[in-house]
Order: structure tokens, then sequence, then C-alpha cells
């Protein structure tokens, strides 16, 4: 492709796109290779991966089942990929993305190390100017953000953490080198997924594991393991019914969710299936019946089964009492599977702190000082989770039309089209941004049917002349009102401490983030959308 420049001198492309994990690969294949655009990605990090590039934590490891973690796109790159294990570990998530990459030749059009700290769109110009931390300039008639929904860090600003002598670390910003806990005390603030994958690794080599906790969590064992010859074999023979079974179901996963109703089933059958579906492991476990996000008295029977594990994992009553005084219905916030975590607490060197009652007041250079005692610590690990869904994008520093920023137009929380586009951004599309079903379904396959609906979307106006397309202000408050009715018709947003609430990061406007009516639906939507040329996009 030959190297275009814009009026300013700048370096032009048709598209650029923001960050080279699963989306912006597939985003720029869809536009360079379909479309024959000149496409460029802006990648912060060193290498392809995402979020995956940069949580190396102890246990990282994704809870898709590994046969729905990848493009299906094409059965070619679909087949010629084999996963080891049940569900697949950080860095051999990291070997299929470059797989991908290289398969599809991408490398030589992403520009690593390379991070975004500004993007402005030029109205007179029709086009958007991306500045770099190096300094340089980029524009480009169509932005495409896909910087994840997980990625940027939320470190608690605990007073004294900088004072700490020892090593802290958050898990979204792992070493490559890793971190060497060999007889070391070790503090470990968090437990949501990241926490409960890192503790039992973590307390394998560490002198003492010291959990921080301050919200309780729902956990199901996943129950990895290496995959056999023949479910290899049936995943390769069966490609195209996975495939279609994770574009028609409601979370993108592999499977299906039972139509059974909790109450319409006898008590000890909801034993037996919940008993069948623990063992089973995974995050199939919720499916077993079909409405615990709807109905109270359905999610306490849930609740209640997997308390009632919990209690019989762990031997010491006061710990199982910690771990089990829940504050939200199961499956509310995103739900964990794990390998060992409730088990963990058996260990000699392992102690669970309730920071819900006793709260962290400050790090010293020594350890952390709760409100009734102090503990000693030589490494503190940060499993705090993320800014989730907007923080990537609103960390960007984007401005619209008239030098608009995006935070401000989002100050009372995400306004969207679809989750796709912002009203006063003009060609600014939004790979699983906020108000699409992003972290509620599995994420490839959200990022398929979002990168296919852009490029289709480009297509369609590169065949008609059209140059600009954003949304109509109906359209947008419409869709924020489709997306909270979806999320109000669920118990998701019962749960007061989630961060799909936004409830997780201080100051963070409270609003549901997600679509939760579900993939299918969503997926129709769009298309329904683009068959009717567009409609709620003004196209100019
Ligand atoms: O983060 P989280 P995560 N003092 O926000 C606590 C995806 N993921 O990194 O609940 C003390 O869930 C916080 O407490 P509370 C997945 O979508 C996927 O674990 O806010 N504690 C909570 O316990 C997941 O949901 C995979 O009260 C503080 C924890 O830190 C998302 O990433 C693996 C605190 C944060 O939990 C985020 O998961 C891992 C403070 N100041 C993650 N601030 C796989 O697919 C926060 N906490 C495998």
């Amino acid at each position: 492709m030959t190297k275009q420049q814009d009026t300013s001198g700048s370096d032009h492309f048709d598209a650029l796109i923001i960050g080279a994990g699963f989306a912006g690969l597939y985003q720029l294949h869809c536009l360079r290779d379909k479309l024959g655009l000149n496409a460029r990605v802006l990648e912060a990090g060193g290498g392809v991966g995402g979020t995956w590039y940069w949580n190396r934590y102890p246990g990282a490891r994704c809870d898709t089942e590994s046969h729905g973690y990848c493009f299906t796109f094409s059965e070619a790159l679909y087949k010629g990929w084999e996963w080891s294990e049940r569900y697949p570990e950080q860095p051999e998530i990291v070997r299929y993305i470059n797989y991908v990459a290289d398969e599809l030749d991408l490398k030589r059009h992403i520009q690593f190390e390379t991070r975004v700290t500004s993007a402005a769109w030029d109205d007179a110009a029709g086009l958007w100017r991306v500045e770099t931390e190096a300094g340089e300039s980029l524009s480009a008639q169509f932005l495409v953000t896909a910087v994840g929904c997980l990625s940027a860090a939320n470190v608690p600003d605990i007073p004294g953490r900088d004072s700490f002598a020892g090593e802290w670390r958050h898990t979204g910003n792992w070493p490559h080198e890793g971190v060497d806990f060999t007889g070391k005390r070790v503090g470990l603030v968090g437990t949501g997924s990241t926490g409960v994958q890192a503790t039992p690794v973590i307390a394998e080599q560490a002198a003492h594991l010291t959990v921080f906790q301050r919200t309780p969590n729902y956990s199901v064992p996943a129950r990895n393991g290496p995959l056999t010859p023949e479910f290899k074999r049936h995943v390769k023979e069966n490609a195209g019914d996975i495939r279609d079974t994770m574009q028609n179901t409601l979370s993108g996963h592999p499977w299906f969710p039972s139509d059974r109703r909790t109450h319409e089933t006898p008590a000890d059958e909801r034993e037996r299936l919940y008993q069948e579906a623990w063992e089973r492991g995974g995050l199939q476990f919720r499916a077993t019946f079909q409405d615990i996000l709807v109905d109270k008295q359905a999610n306490e029977v849930v609740a209640d089964f997997v308390k009632r594990k919990i209690e019989e994992t762990v031997k010491d009553p006061e710990t199982a009492r910690k771990l089990t005084n829940f504050d939200h219905a199961y499956s509310t916030k995103r739900p964990i599977i794990d390998t060992h975590y409730f088990e963990a607490y058996n260990r000699d060197n392992v102690a669970l702190v309730d920071v819900r009652s006793a709260p962290i007041q400050e790090i010293t250079a020594d350890g952390i000082q709760t409100a009734d005692a102090f503990y000693p610590l030589d490494v503190i690990v940060f499993a705090t989770g993320y800014d989730g869904v907007t923080g990537p994008l609103l960390r960007l520093d984007i401005k619209g039309r008239d030098g608009t920023p995006l935070k401000d137009v989002w100050e009372a929380g995400p306004k969207t089209y679809l989750g796709l586009q912002v009203e006063g951004f003009p060609n600014l599309f939004t790979i699983t941004g906020p108000q699409s079903p992003s972290v509620l379904t599995n994420m490839p396959v959200a990022i398929e049917q979002h990168a296919e609906w852009i490029s289709d979307c480009i297509a369609h106006m590169r065949a008609e002349g059209l140059e600009r397309i954003e949304p109509q202000s109906d359209a947008a408050a419409a869709w924020g009102q489709t997306v909270n009715d979806a999320a109000n018709a669920t118990l998701l947003v019962t749960a007061e401490t989630s961060w799909y609430l936004g409830a997780n990061v201080p100051g963070k406007p409270r609003a549901f983030l997600a679509y939760a009516g579900g993939m299918a639906r969503y997926r129709e939507i769009c298309a329904d959308v683009a068959a009717k040329n567009y409609e709620g996009f003004t196209l100019a």
C-alpha cells in the first residue's frame, strides 16, 4: 500500500485501529484484506495479544473453554490450531493470537510500542487526528477503538502505597520476567476472577499469603485438564456447529442454557442437576436453570447450593463464614470459576482478612495496616480490577466535533448507539464498546460481530460515496433506554458492588455498562439496522 499524507503533512490512512488484541487483529483483516483499505493498527505493547499481552499474573487462564475462545470466521484458521487444555493458559492464548497474526500476515501493518495519547475529530477536513506518546501525528478517515473492556487498571489509591519498601504489582500489568514469591510474605488485595485464579498459585510458592477480601464471591470449580484426542477430533469435525451455537446463544459460549425453571423442578431433582453441573464445572454451571438471573427465589436456590459447597470445602468455620458472607445474588457479579481456590484456605500458609469489617487504612514501608491489625509483607499484589468498559476509551482523550471531550459527553454514564458509535464523534467506531453485549458475552464472538458490522458499514459508505456516519440523537437515546430496560429486567442491577455498574471505581457514574439482552438478540438488532439502510445513523 502506498504511503499517503494529509494536507498537514501527517501520515494519512483510511482507517486507524487502536489495539492489537483479538479485536484489532480481526478489524485489520476485515478492512485491509476484504475492503482493500489502507489501515494501520497502533498498539502500546511490544506484541499482539491485548489483555493477554499484559495479564501474565500467576494462574492467568481464560474462563471460556478453549474451543470457544478463538476466531470462527475462517474454518481453516479454526481447524489449523489445536488447544491443549479445556481452558487455555495465558501463554497459550498469546501463542494462538500470534498464530492468527502470522497466518493472516497482519504484523506488518501493526505499529507496536505506540501509545495513543489523543484523538480529535477535524470537522473541516473530515478526519481523525491522532497523536502518540512518541509525538507522532497521524490522521485517518475512520478511527476504530479495539482497546478491550478491561485494560485500564484500577490501582487503589491507598494512603502510603508508594512508600511500600517491597515490590507491589497490579495483575493487569505484570512483568514479563514474572515475580518470584519464594520465601516471601505476600499480600493479595482483591477476590474477583483474578484474585481467585492467583491465590492457589501464589500460595504454592510464597512463604505466606494473606488475602485481603472486601467482598466475597461465589465460584464454581473450573475442572481444567488436558483435552483428549477424541475431544480435539470432535471440535475439528463439528467446527460449523460449534460456530452456529456460539452465534445463536445468549452468551456467545459454545452451549445453550437449559430451558428448565427452578420452581417447576422438584427440590431433589434440582439438587441432582446442580451436583452434576458442579462436577462438570465451568461457566455452564449458571445455565443449569434458565431463571437464576431473573427470579430472586430461583437465585436463592443456586446461591445456597454454592454456599454449602464452600462450607464443605473450607475447614475453618470462621474462614468459611467470611468467604460466604455474600452481599449479592449468584452470578449478578461476573461469575467466577476456579482451580482449588477455596481449598487454598486449608493451607497453613494462607490467611483470609476481611477488609469490609476492618478496612485497609494505609500501606507502610513494611506492610498493610487495617482498622484492627498490621500485616507485615514483602510483596503486595493488587488484583483490584479495572475501570471497566468506559475506562480504556476515556483515557485515550478523544475529542469529537467542536473539541468536545468524550468524558464530558459521558459524565453521567456512557451514551452510544448500539455500543458502536457516539453522537458528535463521526466515523469513530468502538469495538465491544459500552452498551453493547461486550463483557456479558464470550469476547471473540462479540468482537467478530462488531468488526464485521463495522467493515460492512464502511463498505456500504464507500459503495454509496458517503464520507461520514454518526448516530442520531433519538436513536442513541432510545438505545440507552433499551440497555437500561434489558438490565432492569434482570437481577444484575441488584449487585451494588459490581464493576458492571461502575461501582468499583471511586467517582465513576453509576450506569449499567453492557447490553444484557443477549448476543443473539443484539446480532439481530444490528443486522436489522444495517438492512434498513443504517436506520438511526446519519450518513453524509
Ligand atoms: O477485578 P474485579 P478482576 N480495597 O473488579 C477488590 C475479567 N477476567 O481483575 O468487590 C480492597 O472483578 C474488589 O472488591 P469489591 C472478568 O471479566 C477474566 O478480578 O469491589 N479491595 C474485588 O474483590 C472479571 O470480572 C478472566 O468490594 C478492593 C477485586 O478487588 C474482570 O476481568 C480472569 C479495592 C477486584 O475484582 C475483572 O476481574 C480474570 C480496595 N481499594 C479477569 N479495590 C478470565 O477469563 C478493589 N478491590 C480468566
